[in-house]
């Protein structure tokens, strides 16, 4: 029976969560939860936290299963606490104007993230050794907005990090979730 993801793809936690279904080649199907009118908050919603996305594997239910699925207990790996988001460059869901105060601020930060990410690379195929891991995976569905902005060169002026992303965006799991379920 397919693994249920109650979540929007749009949502990176979701997106993580498909991402690293796909990898497992795991049976899954993605069931919209309409945020816009509280369909998460509603008592029938299946986690208490209110959150997406929620996971139903047969009897079995997982709230915050991010946490579960990447083993990563709340913690982010390699990329500094609170920021594990890029800068809120253009925010499509709100259309809320670009700060470009804020978002140099937040560009320089993270700068000296991807300085570290260039050195590591340069040691490493992926973040945390040879082999692509979920300290990869986590970074995708926010790095796939991110490229499409005029701040894409962070990561294309950093040969290293550069060539890391066109791999871990290429993978058949990326393309396939991005292309299904992130409309891109
Ligand atoms: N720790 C949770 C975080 C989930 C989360 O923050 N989800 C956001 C969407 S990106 C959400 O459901 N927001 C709706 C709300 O706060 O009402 C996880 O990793 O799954």
């Amino acid at each position: 029976m397919a693994i249920k993801v109650h979540g929007i793809a749009v949502s990176p936690y979701t997106a993580r969560v498909l991402l690293c279904l796909h990898e497992k080649g795991l049976d899954y199907e993605l069931l919209p939860v309409d945020l816009a009118s509280g369909a998460h908050k509603q008592h029938s919603y299946l986690s208490p936290f209110g959150l997406v996305p929620a996971l139903q594997d047969g009897e079995l239910i997982g709230v915050g299963p991010r946490g579960h699925l990447d083993g990563s207990g709340g913690t982010t790996l390699l990329w500094p606490n609170g920021y594990n988001h890029p800068p809120n460059i253009a925010n499509p869901l709100h259309s809320i104007a670009p700060d470009e105060q804020v978002i140099e601020a937040e560009m320089n930060k993270m700068g000296t993230v991807l300085d570290v990410y260039e050195e590591r690379l340069s040691k490493s195929k992926y973040l945390a050794g040879e082999s692509y891991s979920l300290a990869d995976l986590h970074h995708i569905p926010i790095l796939v907005s991110f490229m499409r902005t005029a701040k894409a060169d962070a990561i294309t002026s950093r040969p290293h990090v550069s060539a890391w992303w066109d791999d871990i965006s290429s993978r058949p799991a990326t393309v396939e979730v991005c292309t299904a379920y992130m409309k891109l």
